[in-house]
């Protein structure tokens, strides 16, 4: 589904691009040429289906717009449904601040560590303690095999498929050394940061899940989250077994492109997808990417279900919010208000972290 931005001219008219290209971040014309800050195009947010002012009125009053039913599932809010969307459900507001705050914390931490797979395995090989290194403001370095490694200030060692050996160091001696060889700032790894798997490890190349390759277990306390928020979207008497599981990380203006989650064996089982950081929208289109998809706003810990025929709709997210209106991540900034914790806070205040997590077999 990555590189699915790369569209021919053919799916370029398709009502689910339309829709992709309405709401895609592009930036005003009339300030490019000027000295001021670039400013993104007006869009026209209306048609965008907002679970959190249903919500209210609900509580308010009782009532659903048309199409939408509510169900009391035992969370703290109802579960919605979509009449013409039957496997799909939205849970708003499902994670409490500090479970925002903890997964923030483990998707930028422990998550990307190997034998977890990111998107840098590719070219740098497994990278070691990444938050770290940018808290230090490390830089990775290629090792110049020929002439071995300087021991000097390295803080952790990596090598990649091909052999070349990376490795962080302190950014003075990476100065004096970046000179000779090729190297990158651990700060702009982060942002590149596209995403990493957990459990079982999927192979993008190939689109399949990859079960000889080496793999942790998704921790105990993302599966029992996994499985309470699951519940509703199971099979009766089965309980969600979580195998596997995609964290997506976005900047602004990143995007994942409309795209079906159809590499699992058992579509009965929900992926259960959670939302953490700015405000984002997701499109829910059809079977067809000709079918006009719904547009919905994902906040910061709501949480989607996508089961049976829904595992067959077309969905993506066109567009993450980082403005201080827009995104709504107020509450959980307080989260991070410690000094401590300001790398997490300057990285959330842009960006989106979503985990979906599924079960394979
Ligand atoms: O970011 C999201 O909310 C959706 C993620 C998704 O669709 C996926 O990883 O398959």
């Amino acid at each position: 589904m990555y590189g699915s931005d790369k569209v021919s001219e053919d799916a370029e008219r398709t009502a689910f691009r339309k829709a992709e290209k309405k709401y895609k971040l592009y930036y005003d014309d009339s300030s490019k040429s000027s000295r001021k800050k670039k400013q993104p195009k007006q869009v026209d947010l209306s048609d965008v289906l907002d679970f959190k002012s249903i919500l209210d009125s609900y509580n308010q009053n009782g009532q659903l717009p048309p199409g939408i039913v509510a169900v009391e599932c035992g969370f703290k809010s109802p579960v919605f449904l979509l009449e013409n969307h039957p496997g799909f459900y939205f849970i708003p507001g499902a994670l409490s601040m500090e479970e925002q705050s903890k997964w923030i914390r483990e998707s930028l931490t422990s998550f990307p560590q190997p034998p977890n797979r990111t998107n840098h395995n590719a070219f740098y090989g497994p990278i070691d303690d990444l938050f770290s290194a940018v808290k230090e403001k490390n830089v990775l370095l290629e090792e110049e095999s020929s002439i071995g490694s300087l021991d000097l200030g390295a803080s952790s060692c990596t090598s990649n498929e091909d052999a070349h050996r990376w490795k962080f160091y302190e950014a003075d001696i990476a100065t004096l050394r970046g000179k000779t060889c090729k190297s990158v700032k651990a700060s702009v790894l982060l942002r590149k940061l596209r995403w990493c798997t957990l459990g079982l490890q999927f192979d993008w190349s190939k689109r399949n899940y990859n079960v000889s390759l080496p793999h942790k277990k998704i921790p105990d306390a993302l599966c029992q989250l996994a499985r309470r928020l699951a519940a509703p979207a199971m099979p009766i008497g089965e309980e969600f077994q979580p195998e596997a599981a995609i964290v997506n990380y976005f900047g602004l203006g990143d995007t994942l492109g409309g795209h079906l989650d159809d590499m699992e064996a058992d579509w009965s089982k929900p992926i259960v997808s959670i939302s953490l950081g700015c405000k984002a929208i997701f499109l829910l289109g059809g079977k067809s990417r000709e079918d006009p998809p719904l547009a919905m706003f994902l906040r910061s810990g709501d949480a989607v279900l996508m089961a049976g025929e829904a595992r067959e709709c077309f969905h993506g997210v066109p567009r993450i919010f980082t403005d201080r209106e827009n995104a709504e991540i107020a509450s959980l900034d307080l989260q991070f208000s410690h000094e401590d914790d300001h790398f997490f806070l300057e990285y959330i205040r842009n960006s989106r972290i979503n985990i979906n997590i599924r079960q394979v077999f």
